[in-house]
């Protein structure tokens, strides 16, 4: 049997959706969460500089969305043709447009340029709300093709990190976004990954 491993910061961020998706799968995992203190000693190690990463077998692979796509088609969560798979990719980029406009704000030092930031990133976000939650609503209560994908599950866990940016529930004012959050996270598998993890503040 393979062994996983997944090395990220001990936040939710874009480690989540994965953590969720080898949850989902019940694919026993060693969840390695680092400490941004000790992180300099970790980044050379990593293929880009970066984490996420996923070691299978000890075989490094990283970028988030190329492991989330494989562990996605692993779990049937990629759609049923060629077509379903391209709208899971385009709202998955549209999550992530939503999702980089607030984080641009949020982490921005520098206090006038926050307050553009801030603006242009408030501007924004009602606009993607109200997208998600018509695209839902017309598919049967997912993102894509009236069933479970890889873009739901992926919205769930960027509920997680959104809510710290927001300060409260991002879905609370969109039903539809709400209840599929719900669904995700009431998943058995994913329900006892949650229970089970670490409390982080973001
Ligand atoms: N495109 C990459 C972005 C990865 C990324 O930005 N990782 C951040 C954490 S969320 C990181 O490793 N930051 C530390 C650094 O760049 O030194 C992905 O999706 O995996």
């Amino acid at each position: 049997m393979s062994t996983y491993k997944l090395t990220y910061f001990n936040v939710t961020g874009l480690g989540e959706s994965i953590r969720y998706l080898l949850s989902y799968l019940g694919i026993n995992f060693e969840d390695v969460r680092l400490n941004f203190d000790n992180w300099p000693d970790h980044k050379s190690s990593t293929p880009m500089g970066q984490v996420p990463v996923l070691e299978i077998d000890g075989k490094k692979y990283h970028q988030s969305r190329a492991i989330g796509r494989f562990l996605a088609k692993k779990a049937n969560l990629y759609g049923s043709d060629d077509v379903e798979a391209m709208e899971i990719d385009a709202s998955i980029d549209s999550m992530d447009d939503a999702r980089q406009a607030l984080s641009l704000y949020y982490w921005q030092q520098d206090p006038a340029f926050k307050e553009k930031l801030k603006e242009i990133a408030f501007e924004k976000w009602p606009y993607y709300l109200n997208k998600f939650e018509e695209q839902v609503k017309k598919n049967g209560g997912y993102f894509v093709g009236g069933k479970l994908s890889w873009a739901d599950i992926l919205w769930a866990a960027y509920s997680d990190y959104l809510s710290f940016v927001l300060n409260g529930d991002p879905n609370k004012d969109h039903p539809e976004l709400k209840k599929l959050v719900d669904k995700v996270r009431a998943l058995p598998k994913i329900k006892a990954y949650i229970e089970k993890r670490p409390k982080t503040q973001l």
